[in-house]
């Protein structure tokens, strides 16, 4: 029989690690005893030597079961279980990390410029970044006119069925009303759309259940096209709108699919947390809001600060958007609005695409359970999360049960017939995620904690519904929180990730600005247990996706002159001895290969304000084999990865020679890994 490498490298110590673990546990269980009474003869010495370790590191017992718990060894990637996608924050980018180890795997460069992975700087990549800033998206300055950051906060893994499928992730730009979408075959960024009618965006992306559309709405409203913006505030009510965007999935590539997207109108009311219904629910998003009050500030000019303006009402509205039914009526009662198809709010009112109902107190999170029957909202300034119901709500649709009509006429359900419970589970309730067992997890912003309590039926009796279990205290401030698959309809349980803003007396001092604090959280037990805490280097992040490991199937290797743009073979790419210098008036192409130890050709010689085309091709096809390519003081920097094509264009318009090299440590001659462009008069 054979051996995978694997097996073979591990086979003769797997049975000495068996043994190892069997120490550590028996040590656990016995509660630091001695090793011979639990482990037998054998495992003595390795478990009084653990002891000895953990007591010379001042650990506890428990310690050392948390870190058994957590711990991956180098060459088991299979023992992470999950890889978490995380928002990059206002860094503009997503992080990709392993759970339970909660290692960091990778930063994708998305919406900011990314120099080692060559994203943005002179590839093709610059045209990705650059085709996301449109007039059409709203307005763009002529003195800077192209944006280079967003702040990433939601990410969306494509789905099937309501379970994700591992093929691609997208995520929103709260700043400016953007969204992309990176391949999850090779891990990087393919498309970046600025959506228009949209110059912000929040918590309103999602995916609906077969990858139909990916869901992204305002945050704060856009201003009317021809409203005059210097008395726009003042008539607040008529000068702003909301849009609910559904951007239509190709579903072979995951790219955007204009033609079939469309918006539906919505009042002016700061859009905030939104989910797809799935199930009981398909066919509906459910998106909160916090500022119903319109409120817009003005503390220097006599009016009240923003935060006190719009928390005056008890209630904010949960909007409810029937996407299918918008998908019938879209063809004949849209109107074009800069590019995108938008079904005004009157026509979305008549045909009944549109509810709004009261949610208590400034709300933050609005979220599906995987049976998709129960929405779950949590208000800021109120200590309960509200449960929604949607055969109630369904029910009070059919029957007209409304309370009201909201000045723009949008019919308000009766709180009494939607809602089927409270939870009182703390200060500050914002998201919530759910397990495979029928229980609400929700972060607790003020209160620094994590609530457990059961939803309703078919999982719990009357009797057992919506109560409160259990509370594990986090450290500090935790916003959004992440259950294993926590959002589809086959939650996996097993973990939450407690995604903290502050994290104070954690780490060592790294000066004034501190780490965010991710904390893994055992759900496996009778109580819920940190059993970890990971600092996050980098900028806030806010939503995190969790997706099973098995489901992604990237590729280690890019088949052949592949353009990591289209994910095709590229008609320029070369195969080794394909490689030729062109000159065609003044542009030179070079096709050059890229391989350890060098690039050939090694010498490119251009005049002086020649048009420069390379196109690289990476002919390695060893897992790894990946070479940078860098040209000094051009402001240059690529990443071909192994079996990957890529182009650069530029002018050469400055006079010199200049040592372009391999920015990758790739072999023992990777110094030797350089070359000349010269660049004459
Ligand atoms: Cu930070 Cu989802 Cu943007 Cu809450 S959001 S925390
Ligand atoms: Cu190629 Cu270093």
């Amino acid at each position: 029989m054979a051996l995978t490498r694997r097996e073979f490298i591990s086979g003769t110590a797997a049975g000495a690690a068996g043994l190892v673990v069997g120490g550590v546990v028996g040590n656990i269980i016995g509660g630091g005893g001695d090793g011979e009474t639990v482990g037998g003869g054998a495992v003595t010495g390795v478990s009084s030597d653990i002891t000895a370790i953990a007591e010379a590191r001042g650990l506890e017992p428990g310690d050392i079961a948390k870190a058994v718990k957590t711990f991956v060894p180098g060459g088991r990637p299979e023992l992470d279980e999950f890889y978490v996608f995380s928002s990059g924050g206002h860094s503009g980018q997503l992080m990709v990390m392993g759970v339970p180890s909660m290692r960091i795997l990778k930063i994708i460069g998305v919406f900011t410029p990314e120099s080692w992975q060559g994203w943005g700087y002179g590839s093709e990549s610059d045209a990705v970044i650059k085709a996301g800033t449109t007039s059409e998206g709203g307005p763009v300055s002529p003195s800077r006119p192209t944006l280079t950051w967003a702040d990433t906060h939601h990410p969306a893994l494509s789905e099937t069925d309501g379970e994700y499928d591992g093929r691609w992730v997208y995520i929103q730009d709260r700043a400016n009303g953007r969204i992309a979408m990176i391949d999850l075959r090779d891990f990087k960024t393919k498309q970046i759309y600025d959506v228009p009618n949209l110059v912000s965006s929040h918590g309103g992306c999602f995916v609906t259940p077969n990858s139909e559309y990916v869901h992204i709405s305002t945050k704060t409203p856009t201003l009317r096209d021809g409203v005059d913006p210097a008395s726009a505030l003042e008539n607040f009510a008529d000068s702003f709108r909301g849009y609910s965007t559904f951007l239509a999935i190709n579903p072979q590539t995951g790219r955007f699919d204009i033609e079939r997207s469309f918006q539906v109108e919505l009042p002016p009311y700061t859009q905030d947390l939104a989910d797809a219904g799935k199930l009981l629910s398909f066919g509906w998003v459910f998106i909160g809001s916090y500022n119903t009050e319109m409120a817009y500030g003005g503390n220097l000019e006599g009016n009240p600060p923003i935060e006190v303006g719009a928390s005056k009402a008890d209630f904010d509205y949960l909007h409810m958007v029937n996407w299918k039914k918008a998908e019938q009526v879209v063809g004949t009662r849209s109107v074009m609005l800069n590019g995108m198809r938008v079904i005004p709010l009157d026509v979305a009112i008549e045909e009944g695409i549109l509810y709004l109902a009261p949610e208590p107190r400034s709300p933050h999170g609005a979220d599906v359970s995987p049976n998709g029957r129960y929405i779950v909202v949590g208000g800021k300034l109120d200590p309960h999360v509200t449960i929604y119901d949607i055969e109630m709500i369904e029910k009070a649709i059919a029957a007209q049960d409304f309370e009201a009509h909201d000045q723009y006429g949008i019919p308000i359900l009766r709180f009494d017939s939607v809602v089927s419970g409270r939870v009182e589970v703390g200060a500050g309730p914002l998201h919530t995620q759910f397990d495979d067992k029928g229980y609400g997890y929700t972060s607790l912003f003020l209160e620094s904690a994590v609530a457990k309590y059961s939803l309703g039926a078919p999982d719990f009796t009357a009797e057992e519904s919506y109560k409160l279990v259990d509370k594990v205290p986090v450290h500090y401030n935790i916003g959004h929180l992440v259950a294993m698959e926590g959002d589809t309809v086959k939650p996996a349980g097993k973990y939450v990730i407690a995604l903290n803003k502050w994290s104070i007396d954690r780490y060592a001092g790294i000066g004034t600005l501190n780490p965010q604090n991710f904390q893994l959280v055992d759900l496996t037990g009778e109580k819920m247990e940190v059993l970890s805490d990971t600092p996050i280097g980098m900028a806030e992040p806010h939503y995190v996706q969790a997706i099973r490991a098995d489901r992604i199937k990237s590729w280690d290797v890019y088949p052949p002159g592949t353009d990591q743009l289209t994910m095709q073979p590229s008609p320029h790419a070369i195969a080794d001895g394909g490689e030729r210098i062109e000159q065609n008036g003044t542009t030179t192409e070079v096709y050059m290969s890229v391989k350890r130890s060098n690039f050939k050709p090694d010498i490119i010689r251009v005049k002086k304000g020649d048009r420069l085309v390379l196109h690289l091709t990476n002919v390695e096809v060893t897992p790894d084999a990946t070479h940078g390519f860098a040209v000094p003081r051009y402001n240059i920097s690529m990443s071909i990865d192994p079996g990957e094509y890529a182009r650069i264009e530029f002018v050469a318009d400055v006079e010199g020679a200049f040592a372009m090299y391999c920015t990758e440590f790739c072999s023992a001659l990777h110094l030797e890994m350089q070359g000349w462009i010269i660049v004459s008069a």
